[in-house]
This record gives structure tokens, C-alpha cells and sequence, in this order.
């Protein structure tokens, strides 16, 4: 096959998620090459093995968030639900990973450690947890967006006698009924938690530090009408996607919130509400996200819904947003959330106001020495978003540069792909990709095609070495950045769109903001023009000269 004479492999891929699954596919059955993947867990799944708090669900309607690339996939495989929950997408993704047969070339139960690029041999050395070293000569990290937990930042946590439990780390089915439980945090995940367990815990409190704008989602069981019809227009559905700003075949989007009268702007917004999903923040006025004012029309429908939906009037107020424009932080959507507020057992704490001083053995202590006593305590902080699967990888380049020292200051990458000082490296769903603002599989799909055109255009063409300019990636950090200054994205102060949820971390937006469609013309282009912007060579020196 391709294996060359100095590397192991071709491709080594990190993750067995959409990404890895999708990657070892293309790259081994249809390119021939010789593929070694890795992933932490102990099977496949990604995000989908990680996240199994209850309530965990997918936001794009499955028959769009699935794999396009296999039309009798998509026709074979049914859907219960408009929204799946994870057991089925991870039911999917198992299904996907039989039917393609990629265990076989996947270690799972290790993780990549260091990943160097060696100059003398032009290709990457990836070395484990497990102390091995192997080589390749193009290195996919498939490690996803949203793969990193923040780490706890409450003194005490490791005194808690109950469990601890994360959102983004749960494995194992916990018995929580019953059960007195605090859970922090009140993002996509929070919510989806808190509207499950609320129904189940003996008692639970929330500690919201920045209320959310939450809207419905409109999960119903599969209506088998619906999906025929889907069904028989699959190909058109996805090419609509494509063809859409966040990769939905939504098409009812108005310019102007400011344009439409009163009446015709609760008309629209009722409407999206109903239908649910991402209708309301996509598919409602094309201005939201750009135009404050508009923004606040869609901002005090939400805050008026949550004043019907939630009986006791100063829990109402203190779960609306206020100081942050609707859709800065990525919007989560619910079910039941608001009502879960109605219960006896579930109790709201300000945590913004009066923040939490530590953890103690028996639940959590506030600033103002008031204490809270329960059995689990569950955390739904967030994530290291978009960079930090990259760089806890510990990714060194040409001339010993890592990619820590290069991204200090941000990321920088050319097409949120690639990036200049480390060749034939290529970060599926990289930051300053659309890739968390569309429609994740059929990002991931774009990607590993591109990626796929890339190896085969080197190999038709002689080269060995492949690399983003420094100067490509310049003009591609700066682009991102102006486009972000057309948003009203750096008016959140929390948002992981902007890595504002990590102490520390460099406040820039880790999303291309120009939608799918633009970011696809860009890259379609970059190919079409000899892959504008990277230099290509017979090693590695011959980069450097
Ligand atoms: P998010 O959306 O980052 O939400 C994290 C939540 O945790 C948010 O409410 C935070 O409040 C809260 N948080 C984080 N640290 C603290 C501390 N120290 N004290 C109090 N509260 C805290 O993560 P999710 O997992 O819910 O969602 C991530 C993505 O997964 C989601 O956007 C979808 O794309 C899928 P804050 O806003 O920082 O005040």
C-alpha cells in the first residue's frame, strides 16, 4: 500500500469519534493508506462516549446531524426521535463503526501525549500514554472541540465525601434518584441535566452564576410520514445544508428584526419558537447576532417566556439574562427547563451575587458563609473549547516550536485546519473553523475530504512536506478576528466562543464567523488554485528555505 519507507504509517488519527470514524474510512478504504488511530476512551464515540449525564441530546435534528457521505447509511438508518438523545448516537456511531469496520485500526484506552515533528525524517512522531512512539507522515487530530473538561476551580472539591461527578466525563450509569444533588453550571449541559434530574432527585441545587437564554427544542418521536419524505429528498436536504449559514436546510430566515412591525416580528418569533431546534436563533431574523437592537426583540421574548413559564416571580428574574445579548454565549435548548424551577425540590442559587468560597465535605459553602448540604455534586463547567484538545496534545513543530508558545497569544491557523511551522498536520474542526457554528458531521466531513484532496494532490504531485505560509495564516487570523467585530459575540463575558470561560485564557474568537457556505467557497477555492497559501516541498528543510 502507501506506507512510505521511513514512517510507520501513512495517517495516524487522534479520536474515534465522527472525526476518527469517518477518517479512518476515507483515508483507509478509500485512499489505500495505512492508518493508525487512537483514542483515550475504550470504544468508539468522542463526544457521544463522554457525555452521558442524563438529559444529554443532540441540537440539530438527527436526520441533518448524521453522516452524508453514505446514501444507503443515511436511507437504512432510522432515527427515533427529531432530536436524538446519546444512547442513540452513540447506538449510531457503533453502528457506523461496524459497518465500516475502523476498531480494527484504532488503539483505544490511549492517549497521545506528544505529538513532534521530526526534521531529519520529515515525518511525526506521536508518542502515548502507554510510552510508545509511533510515526507518521501525516498527523489528523480528530481529538473534537469540546473534548476538554475545565479543570475544577473550587477549593475543597477533593474533600466532597459524595461523588463528583462531570458532565463531560460520565461514564458509568449513576443512580441518582432519590438523591439530594448540587450541580453547577447552567450551559447546554447544566440544562439538559438539571431538566432530567429535577424530575428524579430528592432534592437539587442549582448554583447559576450567569443565567442562559434558553429556547424549546421540539423533540418529538420520529414521525414516520416526515422521515419518508426526508428521506426521499436526502441528497437536496443535504446539499441545503451545505448551502446553509450553520449547515441546516432552514430557509425562512428574515433580514431584519427592525424592519418587521410588532405583530409580524412575534409572528416570527412564535413561529420559530414552536417549530423549535435552532429555528429561533438561525432562522428567526438574518440581524440577531449583529445588531443590538435587534437582539433585544429576540432577548425580551425569551425573558417574557420564561416570566409565563416559571411560577415564583423572583426566580423568573434571576433566571433571565440581562446583561449579555441573546446568542454571544452558544444558545442551549431545553425541555422542560424553566418548569423544573416549579418543583418544591428544585432550588435556585445565585452564585453571581454571593459566589461559591469552596467545597466542603458535605456540599458547598458560599461567600457569605451560607452552606448547602447534598449527596453528589455535579459539575457542568464547561470546556476547554476548540484549543485545548489541540494543545493538550503537546504538539511541537519544525525548529522545536510548540504549539503552546505559538497560540499564547490565541490561536493562529490558516483555514482553523492547518498551521504554519507544523506541516502535514491537519486539525479537523480546528478553532477559527466554522466548525462549532455548523452542523458538526458534515464540518467534520468537509474537512476530512479536504484533508484526503490534500494527501492525494501531494502524492500526485511528488511532494512530502505541506504547510499553511506564514503569511496565508496571517491574513486568516486577521480576517477571523474583523469578522468577529461584526457580532455582537465580544459582548458576552463569559462566552467559549471567545475562550472568556477560562481564567487565563486568551479572550479571541475561536469561530470563523463568515458561516459554512463562505468558509466551503474559501476552501473549494484554495484547491482549485494549486492549495493557495501552503507551500509544499521534498522535506522538511526544504520548507525552512
Ligand atoms: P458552558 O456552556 O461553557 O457552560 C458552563 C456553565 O458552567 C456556565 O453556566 C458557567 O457559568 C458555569 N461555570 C463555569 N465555571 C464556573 C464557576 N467557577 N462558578 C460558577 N459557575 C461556573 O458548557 P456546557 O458543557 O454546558 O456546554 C458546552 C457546549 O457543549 C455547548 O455550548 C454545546 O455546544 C455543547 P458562567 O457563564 O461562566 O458564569
Amino acid at each position: 500500500s502507501g506506507r512510505t519507507a521511513s514512517a510507520d504509517h501513512d495517517v495516524i488519527i487522534v479520536g474515534a469519534g465522527f472525526a476518527g470514524i469517518y477518517g479512518v474510512h476515507t483515508f483507509r478504504d478509500q485512499m489505500g493508506l495505512d492508518v493508525l488511530g487512537f483514542d483515550a476512551a475504550d470504544d468508539v464515540g468522542g463526544t457521544w462516549y463522554w457525555n452521558r449525564y442524563p438529559g444529554a441530546r443532540v441540537d440539530i435534528e438527527s436526520v441533518h446531524y448524521s453522516y452524508s457521505f453514505d446514501p444507503q447509511l443515511q436511507q437504512e438508518w432510522h432515527w427515533t426521535e427529531k432530536f436524538a438523545a446519546q444512547p442513540e448516537i452513540l447506538r449510531y456511531l457503533n453502528h457506523c463503526a461496524d459497518r465500516y469496520d475502523v476498531r480494527r485500526s484504532f488503539r483505544f484506552g490511549t492517549r497521545v501525549v506528544a505529538v513532534s515533528w521530526d526534521e531529519e525524517a520529515s515525518h511525526w512522531r506521536v508518542t502515548t500514554d502507554k510510552g510508545e512512539t509511533h510515526t507518521a507522515r501525516w498527523f489528523v487530530s480528530g481529538a473534537g472541540t469540546l473534548s476538554v473538561p475545565k479543570t475544577p476551580e473550587f477549593p475543597g472539591i477533593e474533600n466532597f465525601a459524595g461523588e463528583v461527578l462531570l458532565t463531560g466525563n460520565w461514564r458509568e450509569d449513576h443512580d441518582l434518584a432519590g438523591k439530594r444533588i448540587g450541580i453547577i453550571g447552567v450551559g447546554s449541559s447544566g440544562i439538559q441535566a438539571i431538566s432530567t434530574i429535577s424530575k428524579l432527585a430528592e432534592e437539587l441545587f442549582v448554583f447559576q452564576r450567569t443565567p442562559n437564554y434558553a429556547t424549546p427544542i421540539g423533540n418529538h418521536p420520529t414521525d414516520p410520514v416526515e422521515e419518508a419524505a426526508d428521506k426521499a429528498r436526502y441528497a437536496e436536504l443535504r446539499q441545503a445544508s451545505r448551502n446553509h449559514f450553520l449547515g441546516v436546510p432552514y430557509a425562512d430566515v428574515q433580514p431584519s428584526a427592525l424592519a418587521a412591525s410588532p405583530e409580524e416580528r412575534r409572528e416570527v418569533f412564535d413561529d420559530r419558537w414552536n417549530k423549535g431546534g435552532f429555528r429561533f436563533f438561525i432562522d428567526s431574523f438574518g440581524d440577531i447576532l449583529s445588531n443590538k437592537e435587534a437582539n433585544d426583540t429576540a432577548a425580551d421574548y425569551i425573558r417574557e417566556k420564561i416570566r409565563q413559564r416559571v411560577v415564583d416571580p423572583a426566580t423568573a428574574e434571576l433566571l433571565s439574562p440581562t446583561d449579555y445579548p441573546y446568542g454571544t454565549k452558544r444558545p442551549p435548548l431545553e425541555i422542560d427547563y424553566y418548569e423544573a424551577y416549579n418543583r418544591p425540590s428544585t432550588h435556585l442559587v445565585d452564585v453571581k451575587s454571593n459566589p461559591i468560597a469552596a467545597v466542603t465535605p458535605t456540599g458547598l459553602r458560599l461567600s457569605d458563609g451560607t452552606e448547602y448540604a447534598f449527596d453528589v455534586l455535579i459539575l457542568a463547567t464547561g470546556f476547554d473549547a476548540c484549543t485545548g484538545p489541540l494543545l493538550a496534545m503537546n504538539v511541537t513543530g519544525r525548529g522545536g516550536v510548540t504549539l503552546a508558545d505559538e497560540w499564547a497569544d490565541g490561536p493562529q491557523t490558516y483555514l482553523g485546519l492547518t498551521m504554519a511551522g507544523f506541516p502535514n498536520f491537519f486539525a479537523v474542526t480546528g478553532p477559527q473553523s466554522p466548525s462549532v457554528l455548523y452542523n458538526m458531521p458534515l464540518a467534520i466531513e468537509d474537512h476530512i475530504d479536504f484533508i484526503g484532496d490534500a494527501i492525494a494532490y501531494m502524492k500526485e504531485h511528488g511532494h512530502a512536506v505541506m504547510e499553511a505560509t506564514a503569511q496565508a495564516q496571517e491574513q486568516w487570523v486577521a480576517e477571523t478576528n474583523a469578522l468577529c467585530e461584526f457580532t455582537l459575540l465580544p459582548e458576552s463575558a463569559s462566552s467559549w466562543y471567545m475562550g472568556a470561560n477560562i481564567p487565563g485564557k486568551p479572550r479571541r474568537v475561536l469561530v470563523y464567523l463568515g458561516g459554512a457556505p463562505r468558509y466551503r467557497a474559501i476552501c473549494d477555492n484554495v484547491q482549485r488554485n494549486d492549495y493557495r497559501g501552503f507551500a509544499f516541498a521534498a522535506t522538511s528543510a526544504g520548507l525552512a528555505a
